[in-house]
């Protein structure tokens, strides 16, 4: 089973689609195990971000990510990571697909929506910068319905 680190970035609660990205994900049969909104601090920002200092994109990325609450996630699932890349697409929202979350929703590739980890070795990093592991919940989804 992996975990994968998710975050709506701040336009997304702006715009009030907070619901309808996190349904896209739970239709999918994705498991939410944490979940906050939360503001993001500089620390966190940069720490999340820092593949990306020294781009030409990076301030104005994090002056972004800072404009706003966002709610963060963390996914379980099996293959979950490949999945969430999918489902949300292209960092570009003019190259995702029209089905896809940033296909769909994306107004730039900065205010692209969402915000997942590309690999079980990031999501393992970003997930701590920030859910403690006390905050992970342990449950069973019911995905059967007794009729
Ligand atoms: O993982 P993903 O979000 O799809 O893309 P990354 O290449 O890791 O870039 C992270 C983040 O940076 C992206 O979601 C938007 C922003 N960004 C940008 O503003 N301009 C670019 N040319 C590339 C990325
Ligand atoms: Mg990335």
């Amino acid at each position: 089973m992996e975990r994968e680190f998710l975050f709506l970035k701040p336009n997304t609660v702006r715009r009030g689609l907070i619901g309808e990205v996190i349904s896209r994900l739970e239709r999918r049969g994705i498991k939410i195990i944490a979940l906050k909104m939360i503001w993001v601090t500089k620390e966190q920002a940069e720490e999340l971000y820092q593949e990306h200092k020294g781009k030409s994109f990076y301030n104005d990325l994090i002056d972004f990510v800072l404009s706003g609450p966002v709610v963060v996630m963390i996914l379980e699932g099996p293959r979950v990571i490949e999945m969430v890349r999918h489902i949300i697409g292209n960092t570009d929202p003019l190259k995702a697909s029209p089905g896809s979350i940033r296909g769909e929703f994306g107004m730039s590739v900065t205010k692209n929506i969402v915000h997942a980890s590309d690999s079980l070795e990031s999501a393992k990093r970003e997930m701590k910068i920030f859910f403690s592991e006390n905050e992970i919940l342990n449950y069973r989804l019911d995905v059967q319905h007794d009729l």
